[in-house]
């Protein structure tokens, strides 16, 4: 099955919705195979950014990312990257659709509350940059049989 890797920003914990966030992402059916609050440093910041490295709002960016700790979840399901996707929305949370979280919490282009891996490629790099393998978990959850068939989880 496929996993993705999220991050619960510091507007995010600083707003108090670590819960409400959570919370959907339990409810959807996806399984959380890894959690943990972790302040994030330049180092980190810089690599898991490589791609805005240069643009006007990086600095800020980093500063943001680094003012407060944020929550590293890997959730594990069916497309579970595309379908973390579309829970949290597009990046500029004024325009992302309502029942979004980015919709639903988020005015803003940089504050936008989460973050979730793009591919199924950078979910496996990014996973590993934020999670030790003692801290992601292999383990029999009950529900599943419920959220899928017999055939999507064999996917
Ligand atoms: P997303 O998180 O929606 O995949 P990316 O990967 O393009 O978006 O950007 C990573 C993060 O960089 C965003 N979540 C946002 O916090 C910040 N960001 C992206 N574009 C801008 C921008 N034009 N101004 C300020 N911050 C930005």
């Amino acid at each position: 099955m496929e996993r993705t890797l999220i991050l619960l920003k510091p507007d995010a914990l600083q707003r108090n919705l670590l819960g409400q966030i959570i919370g959907r992402f339990e409810r959807k059916g996806l399984k959380i195979i890894g959690l943990k609050m972790i302040k994030l440093n330049e180092e980190l910041l810089t690599e898991h950014y490589a791609h805005h490295q240069g643009k006007p709002f990086f600095k800020d960016l980093v500063k943001f990312m680094k003012s407060s700790p944020v929550v590293a979840m890997a959730l594990e399901g069916v497309e579970a990257v595309e379908a973390v996707r579309l829970i949290c929305g597009p990046t500029l949370g004024r325009k992302a659709d309502a029942g979004s979280i980015r919709g639903d919490f988020s005015m803003s282009q940089q504050h936008n509350i989460i973050h979730a891996s793009d591919s199924p490629k950078t979910a496996e790099k990014e996973i590993w940059r934020f999670f030790n393998s003692n801290e992601i978990f292999d383990y029999q959850k009950f529900d599943m049989p419920l959220v899928y068939t017999d055939e999507e989880l064999k996917i």
